[in-house]
């Protein structure tokens, strides 16, 4: 068995591994061990169940079988395996992105408990999808944002309207290549429809359809979960919060809120300061009610409220594991069936709330919109119940919690570094042209047992900024950044390179920006495209010194969201290579031969320094194609001997 110090960098999760260990509970770090070895065809893509002919599997060796019953190879084989990933992926974030589209038509019929709180938002939104906001009353004007915003779901022909805030070289290019996607659904049920047994058998073509499935993820699905979300919950702004374990509170009545879609945890944020129910957990004993978040709920209720993120994927057994979380409520996407047995092992009542996402023998409180606050209250109360069955004895809150900035998205970027009289990405670009800055990178995504939690991350953020990259992090990448302190401006600035810690000095930010969730991602294109339409640094997405990472990815999520940045022209490291290995051809497409037809490719490499490096080497060829100064410091410093 690896050692908690093997499986974590993080203090406070060690502390929770060593007493899992005690207690005899396992983890997802036990049964990775326990599946140990895993299944080699499916690593490499070579498993293929699409028919009841099968299940198949292409011999990597070139020994045994080469094709499946049906004729089809490896390539065949891996990249209908892909394309399907792509579209689970992309319907995760679209299905998200539709909920939000569902909650602001309701609020905007004025049902439910919901208010709009950013109009400014609300205007710039109705123009991205074609609807001229002037003159238009609030409510009225919410209700055609929503309605336009469904109907990107179900378009057929023509283009998703978001498209059109790519730089145009881009949207041209998508025309081009046949990849601009007609509508969210209709690309999804392509894609689903071209893997069955006996359609697509081209590995280049499935891999286009992929691409238009993921393009619908970030400029549609996603994108629409971001804006409106803004809309409705109001835009983030940089705030000061805290994260880890050490959030919970061993005095108060803890709910743990766990998932993706924040329309139900912003409503318990709201009830959990409701003076009848503290008052409520007064008297069963406690000091208050604390609540906190965990995943890419977290992410929403942190970026927008404050409110503390208890941890990222891996902590989910780890908090439960405190014997401190009263109520833990799950609504979709990236929630252990784990949790159930550990749940009931301490005394936390686990809480499902999605009709999307049930567990047999899981309490469970049906989320709708309409009662929302109600829904919401009916948790506390629950909680506060349980709250009696803790056993003080049983709770071990590790001390660390840690402090950090969050709340930044592409729209603050203007306010941030071009001030209130000239908001502009000018200094941004200005910096990059002059050798401040080398470039961007959005490292992203989740975490896996296989990887040590936190070190992959932090290692490829720190050797970033150390060469003068700014880098932006969401989803559970962003989390395990705060937890080393790299979202801190005070410690974080000192680990970064002098052109880089000069920026930060002068505007007052991290060189690591928290930009949310992982449907948040859209807010890095939007961010790419504001860049290129500034003007100095090339035409398109493609040209500019950025990259994407996920180091430590294990969801089909992180699969879209990659293709989605490739396609768009930004280049993507992933720590563990996609199951594509055992397929030669469509290993070579997606790592050099798709740069031919999107200006972007894919890399897997998952030594963090080795990835850094490649990606630091990618940007200084983009700056040597843009034919940019040299690194400031760089100069400076070689001219001084
Ligand atoms: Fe899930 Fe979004 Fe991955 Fe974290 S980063 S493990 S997908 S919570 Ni999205």
């Amino acid at each position: 068995m690896s050692s908690a110090e093997q499986r974590s960098i993080d203090p406070a999760s060690q502390a929770m591994l060593a007493r899992a260990a005690k207690e005899k509970v396992a983890t997802a770090w036990d049964r990775l061990e326990a599946m140990q070895p895993q299944c080699g065809f499916g690593q490499l893509g070579l498993c293929c169940t699409v028919c009841e002919m099968g299940p198949c599997r292409v011999d990597p060796f070139g020994e045994g079988a080469q094709v499946g019953v049906c004729g089809a190879d490896a390539d065949t084989i891996a990249a209908r395996n892909l394309l399907r990933k792509i579209a689970v992926g992309g319907s995760a974030h679209s299905d998200h992105g539709r909920t939000t589209a569902m909650t602001l038509l309701q609020t905007a019929e004025g049902h439910g408990d919901y208010t709009i709180r950013d109009e400014k938002r609300l205007r710039e939104v109705a123009r991205y999808l074609g609807i001229d906001p002037e003159g238009k009353e609030v409510r009225a004007l919410a209700k055609a944002v929503a309605q336009a915003a469904l109907s990107q779901f179900g378009n057929q022909e023509g283009e998703l309207a978001f498209l059109k805030r790519a730089p145009e070289a881009r949207q041209k290019l998508w025309t081009e290549v046949g990849i601009a996607p007609r509508g969210i659904d209709r690309e999804i049920v392509t894609a689903l429809h071209q893997t069955h047994m006996g359609v697509d058998a081209e590995y280049i073509n499935l891999m286009r359809q992929g691409m238009r499935t993921a393009l619908a993820d970030g400029w549609g699905g996603s994108m629409i979960a971001t804006d409106l979300q803004d809309i409705l919950f109001g835009s983030p702004e940089p705030l000061r919060a805290k994260t880890n374990l050490g959030v919970l509170d061993a005095d108060k009545v803890n709910i743990v809120v766990h998932g993706h879609e924040p329309v139900l945890s912003e409503m318990v944020a709201e009830a959990s300061r409701d003076p009848e129910l503290i008052q409520k957990a007064k008297d069963a004993g406690a000091e208050g009610i604390q609540i906190s978040g965990l995943c890419c709920t977290a992410n929403e209720i942190l970026m927008r409220h404050g409110i503390p993120a208890a941890g990222s994927f891996l902590h989910q057994e780890l908090a439960v594991m405190t014997g401190a979380v009263d109520v833990m409520t799950v609504d979709v996407q990236c929630w252990m069936p784990a949790l159930k047995d550990l749940t009931e092992h301490f005394h936390t009542k686990l809480v499902t709330t999605s009709d999307r996402a049930k567990q047999l023998g899981t309490h469970h409180i049906e989320f709708h919109e309409e009662q929302a606050l109600e829904t919401a209250k009916e948790i506390i109360n629950l909680a506060i119940e349980n709250y009696k069955c803790r056993q003080a004895d049983r709770v071990e809150i590790p001390g660390e919690e840690v402090d950090m900035i969050a709340g930044f998205t592409a729209e603050y970027v203007y306010k941030m570094l071009g001030g209130r009289f000239r908001p502009s990405y000018r200094p941004l670009n200005n910096g990059i042209i002059e050798g401040r800055l080398r470039g961007v990178v959005g490292v992203v995504g989740c975490e896996n047992p296989k990887v040590c939690q936190g070190y992959a991350h932090t290692e490829v953020i720190r050797e970033l900024i150390k060469n003068d990259v700014l880098v932006v992090v969401s989803g559970c990448s962003a989390t395990a950044a705060a937890r080393e302190r790299l979202l801190q401006p005070e410690t974080a600035v000192e680990m970064a390179g002098r052109g880089l810690q000069e920026i930060c000095e002068a505007v007052g930010i991290p060189p690591v920006l928290h930009v949310g969730s992982c449907v948040d991602n859209s807010r890095i294109l939007i961010a790419c495209s504001n860049i290129v339409l500034e003007g100095g640094l090339g035409n398109d997405i493609s040209d500019l010194p950025v990259a994407g990472a996920a180091p430590e990815w294990m969801s089909e999520k992180a699969i879209s969201i990659g293709w989605y940045c490739v396609a768009s022209g930004i280049s993507v490291w992933f720590g563990d290579p996609m199951p594509v290995m055992g397929a030669p051809n469509l290993t070579r497409f997606v790592t050099q031969d798709v740069e031919k037809m999107v200006g972007a490719h894919w890399a897997f490499e998952p030594d963090p320094i080795k990835c850094a490096q490649q990606m630091i080497e990618h940007l200084n060829a983009k700056r040597e194609a843009l034919k940019l100064k040299p690194m400031m410091y760089e100069a400076v410093d070689q001219a001084a001997g």
